[in-house]
């Protein structure tokens, strides 16, 4: 049988090599009988041998088996372990795997359904309550002086200074009590006078350096502070309690005494100024406790008021500032008062001038902002500023102001920051949502 060379085999001649090759014939006759290529039939029985090659595997490995010398039960125990061991790993994989697909399963879930929008609801109106104001008006050091050339510019102090930031002070409160205010007009401002009125002789260098002694500082202090409250008088339809305490700038004794201290501070002789030039206003009543606390309730909220010198707690400062002393302080007081019986809600203390906000309660900033003093022990300089809060009967305090005092022309601390370098950060990451460039 002749065919002619080059021509591909067709279906039949494939067929009928592969059958003969199945019953075992040499492709090389094969090849010869058809008249094809011998490589042909041998390329073809190569391709019929791999294609059983794999249900032969099985029939070979168990004759491997059956020829395979008995086992070491040694090598039989390690092995088990080893099985067990995967089989161990592989139940933890398959978990790990089930897990990545319910979390998966969970993520599209939160996804194929838009989030559900929602509303908030208005409550209901009732009756809005009155609200009453609670000023702590402390640290004034009347007769002060700050060199603003020996503040680098940052702050300076003087009677003037001094009389210009009590004006804005009470310009700004009757401002927020009545053209800022919201809701029914306050039930009642509180004034506390938080202590050292005035700057005082209790130091040297202050004698020297004050702008008026203590006496004619009162005198002023005094005057100034009528004003504002007679301001506040006419600007607000609510009664005003004035609330008077002793600090340590105002005494008149040589050291700080703890018998009579009130009596013989010149804080109290500017309250009682003040209540002289007061006493024909209506609604105006004044309040000095001969303790150096004030303790008085607002709504029933218990609010301690004292100035800060004493409260069992002072110095060691280290880098967190007066914040450490204050809080100190202020647990001290706690404990005091709890142990006489009396919770308190509030404490408020001025003396250090730093505002801040503790646990307990508040403490004030002051009138003269940082000094030569504050600037030596390299406390932190903060702007004047004095303390604002409003008691709801119901909320407690619901506001706190902080009411900044200075001006830019008393100090580089009272203007905005300056143009400054522009922002140059070494590494810029790129948001997410922001596809790299
Ligand atoms: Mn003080």
């Amino acid at each position: 049988m002749t065919r002619p060379v080059g021509k591909h085999l067709t279906h039949e001649e494939h067929a009928e090599i592969r059958r003969r090759l199945a019953t075992g014939e040499a492709p090389t006759k094969i090849a010869a009988d058809i008249g094809c290529r011998k490589a042909t039939a041998w390329k073809i029985r190569r391709a019929m041998l791999a294609a059983t090659a794999g249900t032969d595997q099985p029939a070979d490995t168990t004759k491997q088996k059956a020829e395979a010398p008995p086992a070491d039960p040694v090598e039989v125990a390690r092995l088990k372990t080893q099985l067990k061991s995967l089989q161990g790993d592989n139940k933890t994989l398959l978990d790990r795997a089930r897990k990545a697909e319910d979390l998966r399963r969970g993520l599209f879930g939160l996804t194929s359904v838009p989030p559900e929008p929602v509303a908030f609801r208005t409550p209901e109106g009732g009756n809005a309550s009155a609200e009453t104001i609670v000023l702590f008006l402390s640290d004034l050091h009347w007769g002060e002086r700050v060199s603003i050339e020996a503040m680098d510019g940052l702050n300076s102090y003087s009677l003037d200074i001094a009389r210009a930031r009590l004006g804005r002070y009470f310009q700004t409160v009757a401002d927020l009590a009545s053209k800022h205010w919201t809701g029914p007009p306050p039930a009642r401002l509180i004034l506390i006078l938080g202590g050292d009125l005035v700057s005082g002789e209790i130091h040297a260098e202050l004698a020297k350096t004050n702008e008026a002694k203590a006496l004619p500082a009162v005198k002023d202090c005094a005057s100034h502070l009528a004003e504002g409250i007679a301001l506040l008088r006419r600007s607000l339809p609510c009664p005003i309690d004035v609330v008077s305490l002793a600090g340590n700038h105002g005494r008149s004794t040589l050291k700080p005494e703890s018998k009579e201290t009130v009596e013989t501070s010149y804080d109290t002789l500017v309250s009682d100024f003040l209540e002289m030039m007061l006493r024909r206003r209506k609604d105006v009543s004044f309040y000095v406790p001969a303790s150096v606390d004030a303790l008085f309730p607002v709504y029933g909220w218990r609010m301690l008021a004292t100035h800060g010198d004493r409260i069992g707690s002072r110095g060691g400062q280290g880098f967190i500032g007066p914040a450490a002393t204050a809080a100190r302080g202020m647990k001290r007081i706690v404990a005091d008062y709890s142990a006489r019986g009396v919770h308190l809600d509030l404490i408020l203390m001025g003396h250090f001038h730093t505002a801040m906000q503790l646990e307990e309660g508040f403490v004030n900033g002051c009138l003269p902002g940082p000094s030569e003093y504050s600037r030596d022990g390299r406390f932190r300089p903060a702007p004047a500023r004095q303390l604002w809060l409003t008691i709801h009967p119901r909320r407690f305090v619901t506001s706190t102001r902080w009411i900044n005092v200075g001006v830019p022309s008393e100090g580089a601390l009272y203007a905005p920051p300056p143009p400054d370098r522009e922002m140059r950060p070494r590494w810029r990451v790129p948001a997410v949502s922001v596809p790299a460039e």
